[in-house]
């Protein structure tokens, strides 16, 4: 029986990729769980193994290709006997669907179907009711959004995309809606795409003003442009400023630092956020949710990701439940995740299910910077370079060390004021890290 192996759903918010190699042949045997191909995302690299055993009947990629989640990368022809009906159960599910809803169809439209006859009405008349029928459906899938075929990942598709499923029209088997159909419904009214080749395109030729060279855009960098782009003209950005003084912190993490380097660990502003943060999220709960229109996903646990720097690009791998951590383990956990995402070792799983991000760019430079949110997240922490300066403590100069943050929220689930809460709340514990035990 011959079978389809498509791109799965890899990672959140991951809806393409690139082959980096195919590892089978036409004509081979191949097991269950033996990779067939590798691919590349903006979040890392992975197999893709084969769920069945059989012979490789048909390959429909190559090293190099772009895919999307559910295309077809290769036929495989499995050792299985053809079942009765020649139906996958998903497609025969979908039929006897397709055939109830058929059933349920208004007895009107039966009636009308009859009257249907060729050439008893004009043009203009079939398409008025092909339209009003349109309307008709269109109306009902939204009434019902569950009835509207679709798998749970490309509706979370659709909510981070924006796209309202109902208007899509599905070119799966029994009209099921794919991630590619999201992915071309939103494209069509936006022309986003066409407008970006039309502006390239209309680039002046820099080589008449003096020497230039071309660099290839590495897929990393393509997909997170694309990532990005889409956060930034989907989600409406603020983004809220505030110091800390730090000088007692800082005290505090110079005299812990013998303890943390008997385990060959270092405390760092990171980690000591990376705690704060935890508790933040606890007291503050729209910080640790998601917005899909129709509601705001709470979270009651608290995993916050970590903004990492790596020759291959940027990778936010995710430190779980921080609010059950103590520093030691956050700064066990932080160095070695950040690691991993520098040796390309980290796994898909340790890049996803972060409900915050923190992004430190202190340790490079910088005085403020405004971070761009990572869908399905509300908010993200930008850390600038702390710096020792002079304060006035009352009439006297002091000098403190004083820490730039910067948070960007999604002003649909999050509004100023709390930005602003949010922000100092940090601030102060970070002044005075006692006051948690008021
Ligand atoms: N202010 C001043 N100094 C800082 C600092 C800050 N905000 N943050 C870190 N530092 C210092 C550290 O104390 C350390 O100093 P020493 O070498 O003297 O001990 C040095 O900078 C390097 O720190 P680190 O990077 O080893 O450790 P970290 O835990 O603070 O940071 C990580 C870990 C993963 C956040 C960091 O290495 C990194 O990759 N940052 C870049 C994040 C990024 O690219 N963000 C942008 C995302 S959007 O494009």
């Amino acid at each position: 029986m011959k079978k389809e192996i498509k791109v799965p759903d890899i990672a959140e918010s991951v809806t393409s990729g690139v082959i980096t190699s195919v590892l089978v042949s036409k004509g081979d045997h191949v097991s269950v769980d033996q990779p067939l191909v590798e691919i590349e995302t903006e979040k890392a690299s992975t197999d893709i193994p084969s769920p069945y055993a059989g012979v490789v009947d048909e390959i429909k990629v190559k090293a190099g290709d772009e895919v999307k989640v559910n295309q077809v990368l290769m036929v495989i022809e499995t050792e299985e006997k053809e079942k009765e009906e020649g139906q996958e159960p998903e497609q025969k599910d979908q039929g006897t669907q397709k055939k109830k809803e058929e059933d349920a169809e208004p007895s009107v439209d039966k009636g009308q179907k009859e009257k249907d006859k060729p050439g008893k009405e004009t043009k203009s008349e079939e398409n008025k009711r092909a339209e009003s029928k349109e309307e008709e459906d269109l109306q009902e899938r939204k009434k019902h959004p569950s009835l509207i075929p679709a798998a749970p990942s490309v509706r979370r598709l659709a909510r981070e995309m924006d796209v309202d499923l109902s208007r899509v029209k599905g070119s799966g088997p029994g009209d099921r809606i794919t991630a590619e159909d999201v992915q071309k419904h939103s494209e069509r009214p936006a022309e986003q795409p066409e407008k970006e080749t039309t502006a390239a395109e209309k680039l002046p030729d820099f080589s008449k003003f003096g020497p230039v060279s071309h660099e290839k855009i590495q897929t990393i960098r393509r997909i997170t442009a694309e990532n990005v782009t889409r956060s930034w003209q989907t989600i409406p950005h603020v983004t809220q400023f505030d110091e800390a003084d730090i000088t007692n912190l800082e005290n505090f993490r110079k005299q812990s630092q013998a303890s943390f380097e008997k385990k060959g660990l270092k405390l760092t502003v990171t980690a000591i956020l990376l705690k704060v943060t935890g508790f933040a999220l606890q007291k503050f709960p729209r910080f640790n949710a998601s917005f899909n229109h129709e509601e705001i996903i709470l979270k009651h646990y608290f995993n916050i990701g970590v903004a990492v720097d790596t020759p291959q690009g940027l990778l936010v791998p995710v430190i779980r439940d921080v609010n059950t951590k103590s520093l030691m383990q956050l700064a066990a956990e932080l160095d070695e995740l950040a690691g991993k995402s520098r040796d390309k070792k980290i796994s898909l799983d340790e890049l996803q299910g972060g409900n915050f991000t923190i992004s430190n760019l202190g340790g490079i430079g910088g005085t403020a910077f405004t971070p761009i949110i990572l869908p399905p997240q509300v908010a993200i922490l930008g850390v600038s370079r702390a710096a020792s300066r002079p304060v006035y403590s009352g009439d006297e100069l002091q000098q403190r060390m004083i820490l730039p943050l910067s948070l960007s929220y999604d002003h649909r689930v999050i509004d100023g004021a709390d930005g602003a809460r949010f922000l100092r709340w940090i601030c102060d514990v970070l002044e005075d890290p006692w006051s948690l035990l008021n």
